[in-house]
């Protein structure tokens, strides 16, 4: 094997990125590693769409968000130009991956397919994709405009826990479905014009492949739409939300499947190999979990920042009986689990601010008092929270009467890491090993609380566009899988995992013991006090 590349490209929110890996044949099998990395912001490059953060003002006020689809698309000729002009050799290119942000989705009309077919390097992506549409503007994850849509479909398919059921998740308003309801109510002539709806994560490889490429199990999780169990459309799920839908939906197309070489424009203009191959683009969590390394069942990958969040891969479809966690496909086959716990840092900067604490204070804190904290308990509810799902902000405090910085600082820790693993029992997998990233994973006070709450060895993660390597890493593993040397996942991912055992942090015997104790009293506290919410509600 020569020296291979991977391209991965991650549209998200803000930004158009690009993440190129190498990998290079050894003695022990292959070396991988990324070469190249550079991005593009939408409102830095793109001012003319009036566009802020990525997103469109929320005109009417009513909680919409769209973005220009074709901004997307004018991003994607600037970034190769960009590696163009950076010198960077696109010629050994294999396959190109595509993560894209979850839930947004675009509108194609009849004529999309013979221009995607009939790209020509005369002239740029915009102006020819400029009449593909019949919707001009793309909803995207931050749109909360569709309550009366949820309930609309909740109600057709038997209540929210059967949509959960069906679908992975609860009907939410930022998923595709409920989006795709509202512009049929509202613009049934558009609706009955568009050909084909795609995510943004299936737009970008069907520029790339110059025909429509499939939804893959990952992103089309995110819709409301898709069997969890078969990962293909729910047909009560298609009729729930609007009429002949499944025909203007590509069906879901497996992440690893290779869907065609890259267009002939992308080969002209800027020297792409000309047997690049293309593979369906997935969510920016689905794509995240493979860039963390979360390839196999028992890796669990826990971000520490603004909220904190949970993937972790699982075996089988579980659902979570509240609700409150969604459950995807993974690209590196069978599920994953995402969790957004609100109350992240802004808990942990609120009780040390609350202390006059430093973060040194804070970890110093935390060392002091025993595992289980002597029974004091916080239920860190500084906003409202989505695991669970708390819909009134209120910090609870239980025996810390009188208590000072060290109790509050580790009931707070406890509470966090304990309402993780809590949360997640429903998956029905120990985890064995937790990547993490984010700020507050520099604390190894907060990670050694984590390996004792969950049993679990504690590892830090450092990749930084974790979507975007995901996406280069699944180019990887999909070109493998159709030329005669298919490889292990753990295989792929390896040269991105921590290595070095000596890093860990090891859970600490009696620590486990003792917090195993204080998980049954958190469960206790906790679940009076959610009943004692819904009762006041
Ligand atoms: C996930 C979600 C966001 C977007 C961000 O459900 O809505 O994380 O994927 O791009």
């Amino acid at each position: 094997m020569a020296v291979q590349h991977f391209l991965g490209l991650d549209s998200s929110t803000q930004s158009l990125s690009a993440t190129i890996i190498e990998v290079e044949a050894n003695s022990t099998g292959f070396s991988s590693k990324i070469i190249y990395e550079t991005s593009i912001n939408f409102q830095e490059n793109f001012g003319k769409y009036g566009v802020k953060n990525g997103v469109l003002p929320d005109s009417k006020g009513i909680g919409e968000a769209f973005s220009p689809p074709q901004m997307w698309v004018e991003a994607l000729d600037l970034i190769f130009q960009k590696m163009l002009d950076a010198n960077i050799s696109l010629s050994k290119l294999k396959a190109i991956g595509v993560s894209g942000q979850q839930h947004g989705s675009v509108y194609l009309n009849s004529s999309a397919d013979s221009i995607l077919a009939n790209l020509t390097p005369q002239k740029n992506l915009a102006e020819q994709l400029a009449n593909a549409y019949s919707r001009e503007l793309s909803p995207i994850w931050m749109d909360s405009s569709t309550s009366e849509e949820c309930a609309e479909i909740t109600e057709v398919l038997g209540g929210p826990k059967s949509v959960c059921e069906i679908t992975g998740s609860e009907c939410f308003e930022r998923f595709t479905g409920p989006q795709i309801r509202k512009f049929y109510k509202q613009d049934s002539k558009g609706y009955q014009e568009t050909q084909h709806i795609c995510l943004v994560s299936s737009f970008v490889p069907s520029i790339l492949a110059g025909k429509i490429v499939g939804i893959d199990p990952g992103d089309g999780a995110g819709m409301n739409l898709m069997d969890i169990r078969s990962k293909a459309w729910s047909a009560d799920a298609l009729r729930a939300t609007a009429p002949d839908l499944g025909q203007k939906l590509f069906s879901v197309t497996p992440s690893d499947a290779i869907c065609g070489k890259v267009s002939n424009y992308f080969v002209e203009k800027y020297s792409v190999a000309a047997d690049c191959e293309i593979l369906p683009g997935t969510g920016d969590n689905p794509s995240s979990l493979i860039g963390l390394g979360l390839v196999v069942p028992g890796r669990i990958g826990i971000s520490l920042g603004t909220s904190d969040t949970l993937f972790a891969a699982m075996k089988n479809p579980n659902t979570d009986p509240t609700g409150a966690s969604h459950v995807f496909g993974s690209p590196a086959g069978d599920y994953m689990v995402l969790a957004c716990y609100k109350n992240g840092s802004l808990a942990r900067e609120n009780i040390k601010d609350e202390f006059g604490a430093s973060w040194d204070e804070f970890s110093k804190h935390l060392n002091q008092r025993p595992a289980g904290n002597n029974g004091c308990i916080i239920l860190p509810y500084f906003d409202t929270e989505i695991v669970p799902r708390v819909p009134v902000s209120g910090v609870q405090k239980y025996n810390l009467d009188n208590a000072g910085a060290a109790e509050h600082i580790r009931a707070v820790v406890e509470a966090q890491m304990t309402s993780m693993a809590l949360h997640s029992e429903w998956m029905g997998e120990a985890p064995q090993i937790i990547y993490v990233t984010g700020g507050a994973s520099s604390n190894k006070e907060i990670l050694q609380v984590m390996a004792d709450v969950f049993n679990a060895k504690v590892a830090r993660q450092t990749t930084t566009n974790a979507a975007g390597l995901g996406a280069a890493l699944r180019a990887h593993h999909a070109f493998n899988k159709a030329s005669a040397a298919p490889c292990e996942w753990t295989d792929i991912v390896k040269d991105y995992v921590p290595s070095d055992e000596s890093q860990y942090v090891s859970p600490i015997e009696e620590n486990v013991k003792a917090l195993k104790g204080f998980r049954e009293s958190y469960r206790k506290t906790e679940k009076e006090y959610l009943e004692q919410i819904k009762a006041a509600v």
